[in-house]
């Protein structure tokens, strides 16, 4: 029997607490009963290199698989794909998720990587593995992405299937590799908090958002039954007591987001997941208050920026506007529900002084949202551009000198880092003193608005920082606040959740 066997690796991520890794668990689902399979957790071993070779080393493997955000990820995924190939160069390496489906080239002309699955995996995966131990052409598969005599092949795209004809995710075989316990870990929702994954893409064309490229505004999600059978099922045989869906906009449907409310409402369960503002300020307030029955605590949302023309400009598209963002958030503390609103700052501007007014211009209307909801949580990324080729903010991006690595080790380069994890990322319209100005308002904010999701910090830290932050942020004193920011990270080692997840 030639080896099939497939190890599906979810290298370690920014903040190395481990989650219920959808990714593989959804590929791995793709393949069981069919291919035998292993998954190896980057978050859960100290020498994961080390792991895999110990089961290759025992035989009957022919695929690595392995998931790739960009940013942290790729610490471990380049060096020990590349070792893969050195060591046992008759595995096929296979990559999947957001930074190969953006980035197929560069990560094919590696060398050291034979496949990329561009997108959702669930069919293409098996039918690739079908086909290599058929010894047939892999040229009919979609959603692929390979290299022919030195040349890149993508294959089209699949449609996007419906979620709910998927097969079950393999949660009790996860268990025998790494105990679901270990997964369900503390947050501010709960306990032992599930990480669950319910839909498919976004039916929007954010022109800043990795999404988009990928899944090109089509959304497709799990029926509400189906979320709760498995959350039903992770709350019984493991103790779930809480949700956060990973999903990139969970609530699309309000009739969906209705009926799993009143389903989950009996299980005293709190949950979070990503919306947009446009599509829930269209819900009734019935549902609203169902939600917030049903345990919905907290909700993040893309508000982007104040400014309705930079709204525009970024193809933000449907009706959100800066007067919908502040009313929206005055509407939904009367369901006690947590907005968690994030903005985008550093967009391509025409020199320094552009650049300097519009931080400015969003550092007030971020107050404003504060005025109108002190509880909403501000989360604040710099523009860090992603492929949404033909979008004028790409196309301004490139203008202005703009262009990612040529070569897949130089993703490596901490300054690429610091780009994926949208904190700072060099683009050539960002100066230090914009970065500077966005970075010291944001340590003012969170020390003037510490976190609810940081549940580490006591009542007296929080009060503690907040007096000390007190005369800046109410003089609007934001520059070199080195006190606060040695307070937050030798006193409080202040977490910040975009980073770091719940
Ligand atoms: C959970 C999550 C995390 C977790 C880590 C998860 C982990 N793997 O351990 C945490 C919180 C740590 C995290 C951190 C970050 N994340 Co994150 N994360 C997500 C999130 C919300 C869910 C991922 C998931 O489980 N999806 C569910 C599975 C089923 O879907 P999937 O991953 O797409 O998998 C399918 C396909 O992609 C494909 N596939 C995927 N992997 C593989 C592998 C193989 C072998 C094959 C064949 C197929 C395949 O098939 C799968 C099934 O169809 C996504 C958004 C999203 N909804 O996907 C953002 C997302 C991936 N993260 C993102 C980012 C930017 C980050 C950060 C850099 C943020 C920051 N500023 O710090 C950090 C650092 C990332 C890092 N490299 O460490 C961005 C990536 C954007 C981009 N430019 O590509 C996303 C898309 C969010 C967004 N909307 O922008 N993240």
């Amino acid at each position: 029997m030639p080896p099939q066997k497939a190890l599906l690796f979810n290298p370690r991520s920014a903040n190395h607490k481990a989650r219920i890794p959808n990714s593989v668990l959804q590929v791995a689902a793709s393949i069981d009963g069919r291919y035998e399979w292993v998954i190896v957790d980057g978050n859960l071993e100290d020498a994961p290199q080390e792991k895999i070779f110990s089961y290759f080393r025992q035989g009957g493997f022919r695929y690595f698989g392995c998931t790739v955000m960009p940013g942290p990820q790729l610490k471990q995924a380049i060096p020990i794909t590349k070792a893969v190939r050195e060591h046992f160069p008759d595995i096929i390496n296979i990559w999947g998720g957001y930074f190969p489906s953006n980035h197929p080239e560069v990560v094919l002309k590696s060398g050291y990587v034979d496949f990329v699955v561009n997108g959702p995996g669930d069919y293409a995966f098996p039918q690739l593995l079908d086909a290599l131990s058929e010894g047939k052409s892999c040229e009919h598969i979609q959603s692929l992405a390979f290299l022919k005599n030195g040349t890149m092949v993508k294959t089209p795209k699949a449609a996007l299937y419906a979620y709910d004809e998927l097969p079950p995710l393999p949660y009790d075989k996860l268990n025998r590799f790494y105990s679901l316990h270990k997964y369900l870990g503390r947050s501010f929702l709960g306990e032992r908090t599930i990480a669950y994954h319910s839909s498919f893409g976004c039916p929007f064309r954010c022109a800043f958002c990795a999404v988009v490229p990928i899944y090109e505004a089509r959304w497709n999600g799990k029926s509400a039954d189906k979320i709760y059978q498995d959350v039903k099922y992770l709350k019984e045989t493991y103790g779930g007591d809480a949700i956060e869906f990973h999903d990139n906009n969970f609530f699309v449907s309000e009739k969906r987001t209705v009926a799993f409310s009143e389903l989950i409402k009996k299980e005293g369960m709190n949950w979070w997941g990503e919306a947009r503002i446009d599509t829930l300020d269209r819900y009734q307030d019935s549902s609203l208050a169902l939600m917030r029955e049903a345990g919905c605590r907290m909700i993040f949302f893309g508000a982007e920026s104040g400014s309705d023309q930079l709204l525009q400009f970024m193809d933000k598209g449907g009706k959100q506007s800066g007067s919908q963002i502040l009313s929206f958030a005055r509407r939904l503390r009367r369901f006690d529900i947590i907005p968690e609103y994030s903005f985008v700052l550093g967009w391509p501007a025409a020199g320094e002084q552009e650049a300097l007014r519009q931080v400015e211009a969003e550092i007030n209307f971020i107050r404003k949202v504060k005025e109108a909801n002190p509880d909403t949580e501000i989360i604040i990324y710099v523009y860090s551009p992603v492929p949404t080729e033909g979008s004028e903010m790409f196309e301004k991006a490139k203008q202005q000198g703009f262009s990612f690595p040529r070569k897949l080790e130089d993703w490596l380069d901490p300054a690429w880092e610091n780009f994926d994890l949208r904190k700072n990322p060099l683009t050539p319209w960002l100066t230090p003193r914009v970065t500077g100005k966005i970075r010291n308002f944001e340590t003012v904010l969170n020390a003037y608005y510490p976190t609810v999701s940081d549940i580490k910090l006591s009542g007296r830290q929080r009060r503690a920082i907040r007096m000390a932050a007190s005369w800046r942020y109410q003089l609007g004193l934001y520059g070199f606040p080195y006190e606060l920011k040695a307070l937050q990270r030798f006193w409080l080692k202040y977490r910040q959740p975009e980073v770091e997840g719940f």
